[in-house]
């Protein structure tokens, strides 16, 4: 064997093993931990900015609409905040259900997450044609007409990433599909809260990410069985 094929060989068996080496393996976790906080938003909340809806307005114009790219709630707490545990290995099964809706002319819920290699399903509620438009790099991009007699459609993402939504009928429609790694991403609510359940006993990178706000991390500790807290402020 002469030297090339045995650096070939090497370099087959390196890519084979990084493969390998990133994916998840899910499985049941005993005795797992939780982790749980608030993302709040530092200084002064932005005004919401009213969104014009001049089409198929007796269906997309039956609500107000507000860009939801940073929304704060009363107490400060920051909404849409993904939060999630970056590179572990194996731990709690995927859920059983990834579901985005087409509602009112709007995406619901606007940062959907869902798992490598699992079923998003993507729902029009609306009765109209929408148009599933991704801005994925890393991931093979969608570009799909849903007209108001498909129901439902589905997807699959094969990489994580943090991918850019649009509906090109309806220019105000934006959201983000969050293509997740393992199942321990979460989204914050109105209050800024989130709960991450079944984490096996460790310490890891956990990172919160939002979509203008940029990205940050820490590190957290958790014991079996035990809680952890880990809160974060974003600025603008
Ligand atoms: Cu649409």
């Amino acid at each position: 064997m002469n030297i090339k094929n045995i650096i070939k060989i090497v370099l087959m068996l390196l890519v084979f093993s990084l493969t390998a080496f990133a994916q998840y393996t899910p499985g049941t976790v005993s005795n797992g931990g939780t982790i749980a906080g608030t993302i709040s938003f530092d200084g002064t909340a932005p005004v919401l900015k009213a969104l014009k809806i001049e089409k198929d307005v007796k269906v997309c114009a039956v609500h107000e609409k507000y860009k939801e790219d940073v929304v704060v709630g009363e107490s400060g707490g920051l909404k849409n905040v993904v939060v999630y545990i970056d590179g572990i290995k194996s731990g709690k099964e995927w859920e059983t259900k990834y579901t985005l809706d087409q509602n009112g002319c709007w995406f619901k819920p606007h940062v959907v997450i869902v798992g490598v290699g699992q079923k998003l399903s993507i729902l029009n509620s609306d009765g109209i044609l929408h148009n599933i438009h991704t801005f994925s790099k890393l991931n093979k991009p969608l570009n799909k007409a849903q007209p108001k007699f498909k129901k439902r459609i589905s997807a699959k993402f094969t990489k994580a990433e943090f991918i850019k939504l649009r509906c090109d009928v309806h220019a105000w429609m934006s959201g983000w599909i969050v293509a997740a790694a393992n199942p321990y991403y979460v989204t914050t609510d109105e209050a800024g809260n989130y709960t991450l359940t079944g984490v096996p006993a460790g310490t890891y990178t956990l990172k919160f990410w939002h979509e203008t706000l940029g990205e940050q991390s820490t590190e957290v500790t958790i014991s079996a069985g035990g809680s952890a807290k880990a809160d974060a402020k974003f600025s603008s």
